[in-house]
């Protein structure tokens, strides 16, 4: 900013007319992301009267100031201070500090990589057991419903603690979920009829009495009887898990998948050296961003390389847009096992960044590394088709070949 005899000197920031919630650019938006980030640091988009921020730079300082960006206006395009939420406010996504941090601790410790290295001996040998039938079945399937949505509602409903009996209103309920926090919009408006069944399944299992004795549901409402938080927070804390923990999964699942699949060379890197699973779960999150945007709202007036965005006002944050930026990443559309992908945004950055990316990565790297063991190749076998979401980048089918050890 300049200052002159007349006090500071504001430049107006550029403009766009995109629709980032159209189906084209949710389709295919890394053009638009490149338009975003050429455009400045803060774009305005006229369509929704919203700002955004697409270089990486920008949105990893926007996302670590949760003091001037807060979420407790909500994350989504809606802003909580002028329309009544659909839902009660997440106690974790949708809450800042003071009233985030107890909910934010007690789930940190529930899902940590501690309390996670009993589950690892099954879930490992839960994923070998999935590749065996699956590649009994045959060789050549859509990888989204047999391996990415497979393996996670195999063994993370169980380990919440779920009943078996309408676990099937998971996915349905996270895709509306995710959808709602862009615009009303063809998705919004295409699941609301079936919300009511799917949402009111998930509030019934949130109950004490309706988990299992032990796993992540009876961990939290263990932490009530201690006093970490109340019995009033109990049920929405499982919430979130039943809201954040499958569908983010299974399409972080999927692009990994896609990116061997598409990476014949990562798929051999992978196969001499497994102990590259890790980076390659980061590094396709980096890639594709399963979260590709969330919303923060300014709590103050902030002023941004010039331009001043006034207090209240909602900024959408393009993850999957600084997760490529040229100016952080070389070569950032390469599916790379040898860069170090660590500092991406695609679970966030700062205080909210993802409290369950150890169960992601966790399951993740079971699942490749029981591939690994047991196929030689994985390649396309047909066109892969989008799924399309307001937050969530997804594959709808992704058709394999893989080739089993002999
Ligand atoms: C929650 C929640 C829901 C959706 C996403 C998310 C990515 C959290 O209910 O806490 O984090």
């Amino acid at each position: 900013m300049t200052e002159t005899l007349h006090g500071p000197v504001h430049r107006t920031r550029p403009t766009s007319s995109a629709d980032p919630f159209s189906a084209e650019l949710l389709a295919d938006p890394h053009e638009f992301h490149e338009a975003l980030r050429e455009a400045g640091e803060v774009v305005h988009l006229e369509r929704y009267d919203v700002d955004a921020m697409g270089r990486y730079d920008t949105v990893h300082a926007a996302l670590t100031d949760w003091q001037s960006f807060e979420s407790s206006a909500g994350v989504g395009i809606s802003d909580f201070r002028r329309e009544p939420p659909w839902r009660p406010p997440s106690l974790l996504l949708e809450a800042d500090p003071p009233h985030h941090d107890a909910p934010r601790a007690v789930l940190q410790k529930i899902l940590g990589p501690r309390a996670l290295r009993a589950l690892e001996p099954q879930w490992r040998a839960d994923a070998a057991a999935l590749v065996d039938e699956v590649l009994a079945r045959g060789t050549e399937f859509d990888a989204v419903t047999e391996l990415a949505e497979a393996f996670p509602l195999r063994v993370f409903p169980d380990a919440v603690g779920l009943r078996q009996e309408g676990r099937e209103h998971l996915l349905p309920y996270g895709d509306h979920l995710f959808n709602t926090f862009g615009p009303e919009n063809f998705l919004v408006q295409h699941g609301a009829p079936s919300l009511p069944e799917h949402a009111g399944w998930v509030n019934e299992q949130c109950a004490r009495d309706a988990l299992a004795p032990t796993g992540f549901g009876a961990d939290i409402w263990a932490a009530t009887d201690r006093g970490d938080i109340t019995e009033a927070q109990a049920p929405l804390m499982v919430r979130s898990l039943l809201s954040a923990g499958v569908d983010t999964t299974i399409h972080a699942l999927g692009a990994i998948l896609a990116a061997f699949a598409r990476t014949p060379e990562a798929w051999a890197a992978l196969r001499s050296n497994p102990a590259l699973a890790r980076v390659a779960f980061d590094e396709a999150i980096r890639l594709e961003s399963p979260v590709q945007t969330f919303f923060r709202t300014t709590t103050r007036d902030v002023e941004i390389d010039g331009v001043r965005i006034p207090e209240g006002r909602k900024i959408l944050m393009f993850l999957g847009s600084a997760n490529r930026d040229p100016r952080r990443w070389s070569d950032p559309g390469r599916f790379d096992l040898h860069r170090d992908p660590s500092g991406h945004v695609g679970f966030g950055m700062g205080i909210h960044q993802c409290v369950g990316q150890h169960v992601a990565r966790l399951e993740a790297v079971a699942l490749l590394t029981a591939l690994a063991a047991r196929v030689e190749t994985i390649e396309p076998a047909g066109t892969p088709t989008r799924h399309l979401n307001n937050t969530l980048r997804a594959w709808e089918t992704l058709p394999v070949r893989l080739t089993p050890d002999r």
